[in-house]
């Protein structure tokens, strides 16, 4: 009778174990299953990682140490081609899943030492944002900033005006977050080491100092286009850009005139580090040069003050977040182009 219920008390064991072997191997499986699943698809719903992820809009957690000066995982120089046809879905899977919804992240590890909001002036260019965000990611996520992206643009097909669009790109990502440096990049610019860091200086800094469409040398010493990153306080100490250039050129001389009025120098990268790469193109439609802008280059100074951020009007006719960006769509009150 003891030996007839041993032997049962040891089938019964041998069933549980069995039992629980297969819950195991499917638990693991499933798993196995959901990760794979992850990396091959990254919709931006379907990306999140809620439990690791840090949420933006929350403040910086006070526990983390500061991040080093240097961020330590940099590659240097960078190897960049727009060859490739790249649609968004690839660059999503690409960046991968550490992105949170809008183009925004910090990093876990560290607290961030600026705050970027990084505004980039647009009107059908596609293809150019995404070679833009398929480089640029991976480069700000190994600078170690916290960090936002923000596509402003242009609807309709009115005069061109950049200088505006970056003036809104400021308003409206101030209304997300308290950034404290605003970095404003064409979308055709890509840098070609990421030891240049998207991040504000004493003095407010131009980035792109040797594009190859350039030949990589500065066209002249005050020029102030392509990349830039201002602090806060030096934007709003020149009052913006000005809002009325409308079509292309003059209005970054406008700005970098702006900052010499108010004292302030242009900071610049090494011709080394500050290498860029310009997608090739043509001269879009409804951006033809500004007849007007070398008389108003001769009034900077008496302009500043009133056009700028404190005159800025615009309407915001919509706000969509994809996983690599915040798209912004505004009417900026165009004349005919
Ligand atoms: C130069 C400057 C640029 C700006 C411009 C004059 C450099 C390296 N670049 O660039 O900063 O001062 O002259 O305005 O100094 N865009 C659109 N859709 C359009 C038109 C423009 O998205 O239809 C945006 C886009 O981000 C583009 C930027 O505006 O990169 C500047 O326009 P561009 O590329 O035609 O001007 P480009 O290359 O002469
Ligand atoms: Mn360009």
């Amino acid at each position: 009778m003891l030996k007839k219920f041993f032997i049962l008390l040891v089938c019964l064991a041998a069933f549980s174990l069995g039992g629980f072997c297969v819950i195991l191997f499917f638990t693991e499986d499933r798993k196995l299953f959901f990760f794979s699943a992850l990396n091959r698809e990254t919709k931006p719903e379907e990306s999140a990682e809620p439990t690791v992820r840090p949420n933006p809009t929350e403040s910086p957690g006070r526990s983390l140490d500061p991040c080093p000066d240097v961020p330590p995982n940099l590659r240097g120089v960078l190897h960049v081609e727009f060859r490739t046809n790249r649609t968004l879905q690839d660059v999503r899977n690409h960046v991968g899943p550490l992105i949170q919804q809008g183009g925004r992240y910090r990093p876990t590890s560290c607290r961030a030492k600026q705050k970027v909001a990084v505004i980039v002036p647009f009107r059908n260019r596609s293809q150019h944002l995404n070679h833009w965000l398929y480089y640029l990611h991976p480069v700000l996520m190994r600078q170690q900033l916290d960090y936002g992206v923000y596509v402003i643009n242009q609807d309709g097909d009115g005069a061109f005006n950049r200088a505006k669009l970056m003036n809104i790109g400021f308003n409206e990502s101030l209304k997300e977050y308290d950034y404290d440096c605003f970095v404003f990049s064409d979308v055709d610019l890509v840098p070609l080491d990421d030891r240049n860091l998207y991040r504000c200086s004493d003095h407010p800094r131009h980035l792109s100092v040797a594009v190859d469409k350039f030949n990589f040398i500065l066209p002249y010493a005050t020029i102030f286009g392509g990349v830039t990153a201002l602090s806060k306080q030096q934007f709003l100490k020149v009052n913006g850009f000005s809002n009325t250039f409308w079509g292309w050129g003059g209005e970054d001389d406008d700005l970098s005139q702006r900052l010499s009025y108010r004292g302030m120098f242009i900071s610049r990268p090494d011709s080394v580090t500050g290498r860029y790469k310009m997608i090739k193109h043509g001269r879009d439609s409804h951006n033809d040069p500004n007849p007007n802008s070398v008389q108003k280059l001769t009034e900077t100074y008496l302009n500043m003050d009133t056009d700028g951020i404190n005159s800025l009007s615009y309407t915001v006719r919509e706000i969509r977040k994809d996983l690599l960006y915040t798209f912004v769509t505004v009417d900026v009150q165009a004349p005919a182009g």
